[in-house]
C-alpha cells in the first residue's frame, strides 16, 4: 500500500473570472508545478477549494487532471465531504480514474461521534479499494482528533497514512512511531523541514504550487546530512509565508501564479482579493526568487 513518491502539491484549482472553473488552465499549471520536480498532486482539498464546490464540479476537477496528468505523475484525490453519500460518490469518481489513492478529512460542520466518523471512513475505504489517507486539519475541519483515535482508524489496513495539517510535532512524532507501518505526510509547509527531521514520509502543501523545488531539495538536503542547507531552504519558505499570511494563503497563491504567468484566476468568493500593501510585499518576494 505504498503511495509511489513524498512530494505532493495539494493543487490549486483555476477559475475563470466569474469564478467558475476552468478546466483549459488545469494542464498548464500542472506543467509548472511538475517542472519543479514533485512527485504528485493532491487534487480537490483545501487548497483547491473543494470545499466551495458543488459534487458535480468536484467531480469534473478530479477528471480533468486524471486525463492530463495519470501518466505524468501520482495522483491523489480529496474526497471528503459533510455527507458518507458525497464522500463515496467522489471515491468512486477516483476509482474510476485510476487515482493512486484517495484522501479525505473528517465529515465537518456537524459534530459526529468517534463511531460516526469511523463508519465514514469505512464506507469511503470500501468502495474505493485505493489507498486511503486521513486528512487531519483541525483548525479548519474543526474536529481536532485524538492520537488514540488516529490510531484506531489506522487499523484499518484500507487506511494508508495521514496528511497532518497541524503543529504537533510531538503528536506527529507519536503517530509516527505508533504506526511504523502507515504513511506520515506533513502539511504546514512553514515546518516541513522540523516534520522530515522526526521521520515523516514527505509533504501535501499548498505552497507547493509554487515552490515545489523548496521542498524536494529541503528533503534531499536533509537526507545527506546537510542540515545547514536544508535550514536556508525552509527559511526561503517561510519568507513566502510569512508575506501569505498577510495576503491570505490561497488568493495570495493565486495572485503569485498569475503573476509569474500561470494563470490560475481568483479565489471563490467569500474569499477576498489580498491588500494592495500585501500584494506589493509579495510581487517583491516574487522578483527576487522567482522572475
Ligand atoms: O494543507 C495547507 N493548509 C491549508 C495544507 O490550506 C490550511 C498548508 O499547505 C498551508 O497553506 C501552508 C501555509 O500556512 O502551510
Amino acid at each position: 500500500m505504498k503511495i509511489p513518491g513524498s512530494i505532493f502539491a495539494a493543487m490549486l484549482t483555476p477559475l475563470d473570472s466569474n469564478e467558475q472553473i476552468n478546466l483549459d488552465a488545469i494542464p498548464p499549471l500542472i506543467q509548472y508545478i511538475l517542472s519543479k520536480g514533485v512527485d504528485g498532486l493532491y487534487v480537490g482539498g483545501s487548497s483547491g477549494e473543494g470545499m466551495l464546490q458543488s459534487l458535480q464540479e468536484r467531480s469534473a476537477v478530479l477528471q480533468a487532471v486524471a486525463s492530463y496528468a495519470l501518466d505524468k505523475c501520482t495522483l491523489i484525490a480529496h474526497v471528503g465531504a459533510t455527507s458518507t453519500a458525497d464522500a463515496v460518490a467522489l471515491a468512486e469518481v477516483a476509482k474510476a480514474n485510476n487515482y493512486t489513492a484517495i484522501s479525505a478529512v473528517p465529515p465537518y460542520y456537524y459534530k459526529h461521534s468517534f463511531e460516526a466518523i469511523s463508519a465514514y471512513y469505512q464506507a469511503i475505504a470500501e468502495v474505493s479499494e485505493l489507498p486511503l489517507i486521513i486528512y487531519n486539519i483541525p483548525a479548519l475541519s474543526g474536529n481536532d482528533m485524538s492520537t488514540q483515535n488516529l490510531l484506531q482508524l489506522m487499523q484499518n489496513s484500507r487506511i494508508a497514512g495521514v496528511k497532518y495539517t497541524a503543529t504537533d510535532l510531538f503528536q506527529f512524532q507519536q503517530l509516527r512511531a505508533q504506526a511504523p507501518d502507515k504513511s506520515f505526510y506533513f502539511g504546514t509547509d512553514e515546518m516541513f523541514l522540523s516534520a522530515a527531521a522526526i521521520g515523516s514520509d514527505g509533504g501535501i502543501g499548498s505552497t507547493y504550487n509554487l515552490i515545489g523545488d523548496v521542498y524536494v531539495n529541503i528533503q534531499s538536503a536533509l537526507r545527506s546530512g546537510n542540515i545547514q542547507q536544508a535550514r536556508e531552504l525552509q527559511c526561503t519558505a517561510n519568507d513566502l509565508v510569512q508575506i501569505l499570511l498577510e495576503t491570505g494563503v490561497l488568493p495570495g497563491l493565486k495572485h503569485a501564479l498569475n503573476f509569474i504567468g500561470v494563470p490560475v484566476g481568483p479565489c471563490r468568493k467569500p474569499f477576498n482579493q489580498p491588500s494592495k500593501e500585501s500584494i506589493k510585499k509579495l510581487e517583491v518576494w516574487l522578483a527576487k526568487n522567482l522572475l
